[in-house]
C-alpha cells in the first residue's frame, strides 16, 4: 500500500516571498560555467537534468509529491513534470515580482533555505534551477498552484515577459522545460542510459515515488515512444536485490532498518552473497558518495565491532588461529546506506565525501543498535554470516602466503620487467602511457606503429581472468594479471592499505586499453575494467584508465583515406567525398578487429595523440558500472548474453 500523499496546509502556502535569498547575477554562471555545474561535457550536460529532478524529490522527500515524468522532446529539449506543491508565484516584497521569477532568475534563491528539507545543497547539485536556467537556450516552466495556472520563458536566463495566467486546473505541480545552450556545451545529446539509470536508483532512494523516462527521439515498431517506468515501495531492500540479482545470496531476505538518529534519518539495508566482494553504496541526500565519508565509516565500525562481538560469544571463533580484519566483514557484502543531512558537507576529489563528523556516531550508535537486535533474533542468519567471515579470512590469510610467494620468486628472478612488455624510453611517468592490446598481432602492429619515446605496449593473450568468480589468491597466480600489474609498477592485494594506489609507483599515467570492436573485444576490456574496478579503484577514480577507440570504416576515393567511428560520420564522408555527385569509386571498409589496420593506419587512427580519441573510464555511477561488470562476470548466462547481444546491436558491429 502506498501511503497517501501529505495535504498541503494552509501554513505552507503562506509562502513568504521575501525569505527568499538574492545572491548574484546569472551572467557568472554563463562565464564559467564549469564552477557551477562541474564541467560542460555530456557530464554537465546531465547534470542540468539532475538539478532540476533534484527539485521535484525535495517536494518527493517533504511529502507533497509522488509522481515524476522526465521527456527528451523530439527537439532535443527535456521536460520534467511533479505533481509536487508548485513553485509559488505570489509577490516578492523586496524584489517586486513574482517569487516564481525569482526562484527561476536568481542564483540560490531555491526559497526553502530555512525550511526542514534536506537540500542537496553544497555538492554536485544544488546550485538551483536557476543555473540550468542561465545556461539554457530557452527554458519555460509552467505552474499548477491554487486552481491556476502560472507560465513564464526565458531566454539564457532572461525572463520574455512577467509571469502570466493562462487558465485554471485542478492539479498542483510544476512542469520545467529546457534547450541547453548550444554555444556552452560540448555536445546537447542527451543519453537515454544516463538518465534511466539515476531514475532507477533515485526510485529505490524515494520509495513510493513513481519516475518515468520518455524518449520522444525513439520510437517502437509501433510508433510509441521509449519509455520507462520506476517504482519500488519496498526501497532500499529491494535496490539490494537488484545489486546481486546475479549473485547467490546468503540468507533469505536483506536486513534492513529504518530510524532517526540525533535528528539524522538513517537507512540501510544489506545482504551476503557467495562471491568474494564488497559492494557497499552510500547515498546523502540521494547523491551518491563515491568517496565514502563519515556515514561509511561509522557503517563499518559499527559492523565490525557488533559482528565481532556476536562472534565472540557465541564461540564459533575459538578454533581460529588468525585475527579477523574489517575487511572480513565485507566480504560478499552488499548494502545500500541512505541518509539525510540537512547541511551536508561534500570533500574529496569529486566533492562526493561526506565531513560531517557528527554523522559518523548517528550511524553507527543506529546501525550497532539495529545488527544485535537482528543477530540476537536470527540465530540462523547470523550463524550464516558468522561462517563466511570466518571463510574470508581464511581465504585472506592463504592470498597473504601465496602473494609472499610470489613477491619473493620476482625478487628472485630479477628480469624487473615482464618480458612481453615493449617498453617506452622517457621516464617521467606523467609523460608515458601503455598500451594493453588484445593479442600478439596487434600487440606487433601497435609496436610497429607507436611512438616509442613514449608510448610502451603489453599484448595480453585471450581472456585473462574471470575476475567475479575467481578467489582472491587464485587472482595473483594469474600470468596476465601479475604482468599488467608488475609491467605498471604496482603490487595488489585484498586489504586494505594495499589497495591503495601509490602513485609514485606507477609507471605510466595513462593505461590505455586497446581492444577489437567486437564482442570478444569489449568482453577484454570490460575483464580488465573489472580487475581495475575492484582491486585498484584508485586508478579509475584519478582518471589514469581510457579505451582506445579504433575506427569502424576507413571510406577510400581515389587517393584519399577517412575514417568513420560511426554510421553517421561515415554517411556525412560519402557524402564529403561525392560532392562532384557521383559516389562511383568510393570504397569503404569495415574494421572488424585491430588486425586489420597496418602500422600506419593504427598509429593515424588509435594511437596519435593529435588525433585519436580516447575514451577515459570514469565512475559516474558506481552502482550500475558495477552492477554491469558483475552482470557480466557472474555465475548467470542469460542476462550475460541480453547485455552482450544489446549492446552489440546498438554498437552495431556484429550485426
Ligand atoms: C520554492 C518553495 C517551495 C517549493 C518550490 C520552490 C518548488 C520548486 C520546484 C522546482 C521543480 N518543482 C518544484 N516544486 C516546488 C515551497 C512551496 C510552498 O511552501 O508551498
Amino acid at each position: 500500500m502506498k501511503a497517501p500523499l501529505k495535504p498541503v496546509e494552509k501554513e505552507q502556502f503562506s509562502y513568504d516571498a521575501a525569505s527568499i535569498q538574492v545572491l548574484e547575477g546569472l551572467e557568472a554562471v554563463r562565464k564559467r560555467p564549469a564552477m557551477y555545474i562541474g564541467d560542460i561535457s555530456s557530464k554537465g550536460l546531465h547534470h542540468l537534468v539532475y538539478e532540476v529532478l533534484d527539485n521535484s524529490i525535495d517536494e518527493a522527500m517533504g511529502g507533497y509529491c509522488d509522481q515524476i515524468d522526465v521527456i527528451i522532446n523530439e527537439d532535443g529539449s527535456v521536460t520534467v513534470i511533479d505533481n509536487g506543491r508548485g513553485i509559488p508565484v505570489d509577490i516578492h516584497k523586496k524584489e517586486g515580482r513574482s517569487a516564481l521569477e525569482v526562484v527561476m532568475t536568481v542564483l540560490h534563491a531555491g526559497g526553502k533555505f530555512d525550511k526542514d528539507t534536506y537540500k542537496v545543497s553544497g555538492g554536485l547539485h544544488g546550485v538551483g534551477v536557476s543555473c540550468v536556467n542561465a545556461l539554457s537556450a530557452h527554458m519555460a516552466v509552467e505552474v499548477h498552484r491554487n486552481n491556476q495556472v502560472y507560465i513564464q520563458e526565458y531566454k539564457k536566463g532572461a525572463p520574455l515577459y512577467p509571469v502570466k495566467k493562462i487558465g485554471t486546473t485542478h492539479k498542483r505541480g510544476t512542469r520545467v522545460s529546457f534547450s541547453p545552450d548550444t554555444t556552452i556545451f560540448q555536445t546537447t545529446d542527451f543519453n537515454y542510459d544516463i538518465l534511466t539509470s539515476r531514475l532507477h536508483e533515485l526510485s529505490f532512494l524515494n520509495k513510493g515515488v513513481q519516475l518515468s523516462l520518455t524518449d520522444m527521439r525513439k520510437r517502437d515498431d509501433n510508433g510509441q515512444a521509449v519509455k520507462d517506468i520506476y517504482r519500488s515501495d519496498i526501497g532500499l531492500a529491494e535496490f539490494v536485490e537488484y545489486l546481486d540479482d546475479t549473485r547467490e545470496k546468503l540468507i533469505e531476505k536483506p536486513i534492513c532498518m529504518q530510524t532517526e538518529k540525533m535528528g539524522i534519518p538513517v537507512e540501510v539495508a544489506m545482504q551476503y552473497n557467495a562471491s568474494f566482494t564488497e559492494n557497499v553504496h552510500a547515498y546523502v541526500n540521494n547523491i551518491n558518495t563515491i568517496e565514502g565519508g563519515t556515514h561509511l565509516a561509522g557503517f563499518r565500525r559499527a559492523l565490525t565491532r557488533t559482528l565481532k562481538s556476536y562472534a565472540e560469544k557465541s564461540g564459533m571463533l575459538s578454533k581460529l588461529k588468525f585475527e579477523i580484519n574489517g575487511d572480513d566483514f565485507r566480504e560478499g557484502l552488499t548494502a545500500v546506506i541512505s541518509i539525510k543531512v540537512a547541511e551536508p558537507q561534500f570533500e574529496g576529489q569529486t566533492k562526493t565525501k561526506l565531513g560531517n563528523s557528527e554523522v559518523s556516531g548517528a550511524v553507527d550508535q543506529a546501525v550497532s543498535e539495529m545488527l544485535t537486535h537482528y543477530l540476537e533474533e536470527n540465530p540462523k542468519e547470523a550463524k550464516i554470516i558468522v561462517n563466511k567471515v570466518i571463510l574470508a579470512a581464511t581465504a585472506r590469510h592463504a592470498a597473504r602466503k601465496a602473494r609472499e610467494l610470489v613477491q619473493r620468486k620476482n625478487v628472485l628472478s630479477n628480469t624487473g620487467l615482464p618480458g612481453k612488455l615493449s617498453d617506452c624510453s622517457e621516464k617521467d611517468p606523467a609523460k608515458c602511457e601503455i598500451f594493453l592490446v588484445e593479442g600478439d598481432s596487434a600487440g606487433g602492429t601497435a609496436k610497429q606503429g607507436r611512438d616509442r619515446k613514449f608510448q610502451a605496449i603489453l599484448p595480453l593473450r585471450g581472456k585473462i581472468l574471470n575476475v567475479e568468480k575467481a578467489m582472491p589468491h587464485k587472482i595473483f597466480e594469474n600470468e596476465e594479471i601479475k604482468t599488467i600489474f608488475t609491467a605498471l609498477g604496482l603490487s595488489i592485494g585484498t586489504e586494505e592499505d594495499s589497495k591503495a594506489l601509490n602513485v609514485e609507483r606507477l609507471r605510466y599515467h595513462k593505461v590505455i586499453i586497446m581492444t577489437d570492436a567486437d564482442v570478444d573485444g569489449s568482453h577484454i576490456a570490460t575483464l580488465i575494467l573489472t580487475f581495475f574496478f575492484r582491486y585498484m579503484k584508485e586508478m579509475i577514480e584519478r582518471g589514469h584508465i581510457y579505451i582506445a577507440t579504433p575506427p569502424f570504416y576507413l571510406i577510400k576515393k581515389g587517393k584519399e583515406e577517412r575514417y568513420a567511428w560511426n554510421d553517421a560520420e561515415r554517411k556525412q564522408i560519402v557524402f564529403e567525398l561525392s560532392k562532384d555527385g557521383k559516389e562511383t569509386g568510393i570504397h569503404i571498409q569495415r574494421y572488424k578487429g585491430l588486425g586489420e589496420m597496418n602500422a600506419e593506419q593504427l598509429w593515424d587512427t588509435t594511437m596519435n595523440p593529435e588525433f585519436r580519441k580516447l575514451r577515459q573510464v570514469d565512475i559516474e555511477n558506481a552502482a550500475e558500472a558495477n552492477r554491469t561488470f558483475s552482470m557480466l562476470m557472474g555465475d548467470e548466462v542469460p542476462p550475460r548474453r541480453a547485455f552482450i547481444e544489446k549492446n552489440a546491436r546498438y554498437a552495431n558491429i556484429d550485426a
